[in-house]
């Protein structure tokens, strides 16, 4: 078999779904062996960043494996960001990258596209994948793309294949399907019997969950094992999210100072704090009210179980979950669980100005009338906000943090889901990536996208709030909808921003565009303890 069918019927088969990418000369003949094979539509977006964020957000969405196919050289060092965030958080997206032919590479010649030497790009790579391979022979090229591919599921990160170009053509052996790596089922037995007697001889277990849940697919099993337990669940920062369509949805999401009290109390004062699949961030724990003693803390992430002192290496997250759901018990604590308060509904239709809150109070009412939407946000005080919108479904960079996430992810979610998306992101986001809704219209994508607009960057005026240079011009970027294919409409006040979103909902053939005009400075309730809580640690820390 040709090798780009065989490796492109092997990402079938390992999950993938689609294939988003730009291509390049050195990826040409990939791309035609893409576009003729038929085996996975491809999307082509406009840059290169939106390409792994996009990739990287249908994943989260749909679980499997993402691809982002990109040329050598100028093509993949545009990756580069999203696919560091994607390594940051643990999302399996698989970089395909065209790159010089075997002859090109003996010329002597340098190749257009190079940086230093040809390998300064699979030498960046590998400093954010989790294996690579360069398929530059025919005899290992079907055992390399197996390997990668299995470390790219088991270990929820990236993975890196360089396709010089000459190659996608040569004749390969078929990729075999790798058993899962060995796992010791004693190990995972015993981490599951610890795990268990420790939340026995707890008063006030609680239970966190953060993404690896949902990269493993594992999600279902979780909410029945807490359930199991009677273990009250809320998520992290990161985690924003999850469970969400579950019958037991979590209590809240635990972000310290910055959170509902309730919440902060609950998970602060436990003495048995289970963390599945978390991502042992600052942003989901540098605020905590009291600092939370990690040692005390049972870890299970990234393929180990840490209690305390005690580490169980080679436990894979989903082989614990199954191994503590046959031994679980109810607990019988019958703990006083908190009843944070209820996200905030109906939004007075009047001509104030909109806050951030408002924004969040809006959704809700228009979920509330017209069902939930799946939901991208970018970095900026559009994703703390999202706090107060009633749990969904979330894709948004919560610990890595880079901005240009929230539009490309949001394309990437309704190829996902099939559903349309909603998508938040600030005014400095979107003049990151935001073009790349002109690429709705050819693929029929038609996400309702909230701009955040306070002519800002306001999050960072928040931490430095002399600073000019946060201040941004003011962009009419309901102007720009219309032209690229969508609706824009432009919005001052409460009531305008709840007749937009009704709008928005009943124009289903094309992308709409909300421009909420804020004042500088308005911010939501969220963010604004986010930035005390991190000035007061700033200020202990510095004090000694
Ligand atoms: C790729 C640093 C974090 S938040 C922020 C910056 C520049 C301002 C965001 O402005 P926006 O939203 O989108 O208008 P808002 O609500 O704060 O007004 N470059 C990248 N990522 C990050 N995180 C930064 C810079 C940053
Ligand atoms: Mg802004």
């Amino acid at each position: 078999m040709r090798l780009a069918e065989a490796l492109l019927q092997a990402l079938r088969r390992a999950g993938a779904r689609e294939i988003f990418g730009i291509p390049g000369d050195f990826a040409l003949p990939l791309f035609d062996a893409i576009e003729r094979s038929g085996e996975l539509p491809l999307y082509t977006l406009s840059h290169e960043p939106a390409v792994g964020f996009a990739a990287d957000a249908a994943t989260r969405f749909h679980g499997g494996i993402g691809v982002a196919a990109i040329t050598y050289g100028a093509g993949a060092f545009n990756l580069v960001n999203p696919i560091a965030g994607a390594y940051a958080e643990r999302t399996p997206v698989v970089v395909l990258s065209g790159a010089p032919s075997r002859s090109e590479r003996s010329s002597g010649l340098l190749v257009h596209h190079q940086a230093r030497s040809l390998d300064s790009q699979l030498n960046v790579y590998r400093e954010i994948t989790c294996d690579q391979a360069v398929l530059d022979d025919p005899a290992g090229a079907a055992g390399e793309i197996a390997r990668v591919l299995r470390t790219c599921r088991e270990r929820s990160q990236p993975v890196y294949i360089e396709i010089p170009r000459d190659m996608v053509t040569a004749d390969i052996g078929p990729v075999p399907v790798l058993p899962p790596s060995p796992v010791d089922v004693d190990a995972v037995e015993a981490a599951a019997v610890e795990i268990l007697e420790r939340l026995r001889a707890a008063s006030s277990p609680v239970l966190m969950v953060d993404a690896e849940i949902r990269r493993y697919g594992i999600e279902e099993a979780v909410a029945g094992l807490a359930q199991r337990l009677g273990i009250p669940v809320v998520t992290t920062f990161m985690g924003r999210g999850l469970l969400a369509e579950s019958a037991n949805p979590p209590l809240g999401t635990y972000i310290g100072v910055a959170g509902q009290p309730e919440i902060t109390e609950l998970v602060e004062s436990s003495d048995a704090l289970l963390l599945l699949g978390v991502i042992l961030s600052d942003t989901n724990f540098s605020i905590s009210l009291r600092q939370i003693d990690l040692r005390q803390t049972i870890i299970a992430a990234e393929r180990q179980v840490r209690l305390g002192f005690h580490v169980y290496p080679d436990v894979p997250l989903a082989d614990l979950v199954i191994a503590m759901a046959a031994k679980a018990r109810p607990l019988g604590i019958s703990p006083d669980l908190p009843d944070p308060p209820p996200p905030p509904y109906d939004l007075p239709a009047d001509d104030a100005s909109v806050s951030p809150n408002d924004i969040a109070t809006a959704i809700n009412d228009m979920m509330r009338s017209h069902g939930s939407l799946p939901m991208a946000s970018d970095m900026g005080d559009c994703l703390f906000t999202a706090m107060d919108i009633d749990q969904q479904a979330l894709a948004a960079p919560g610990y890595y943090a880079g901005m240009g996430f929230g539009v490309p992810a949001g394309l990437g979610v309704q190829v996902a889901t099939g559903e349309r998306p909603l998508i938040l992101v600030g005014d400095g986001a979107f003049a990151m990536t935001g073009w790349e809704l002109g690429n709705c219209r050819r693929y029929g994508w038609d996400p309702i996208v909230i701009v955040f607009n306070n002519a800002s960057w306001e999050m960072l005026r928040a931490f430095q709030p002399d600073a000019g240079y946060n201040d941004l011009d003011d962009w009419p970027f309901h102007e720009l909808a219309g032209p690229l294919g969508g609706l824009g409409i432009r919005v001052r006040t409460r009531r305008e921003l709840a007749e937009a979103l009704e709008l928005a909902v009943a124009t289903r053939d094309r992308f709409v565009l909300i421009d909420v005009v804020m004042e500088r400075g308005s911010m939501s309730d969220t963010l604004s303890r986010f930035v005390q809580g991190f000035g007061r640690r700033r200020a202990a820390a510095e004090s000694g």
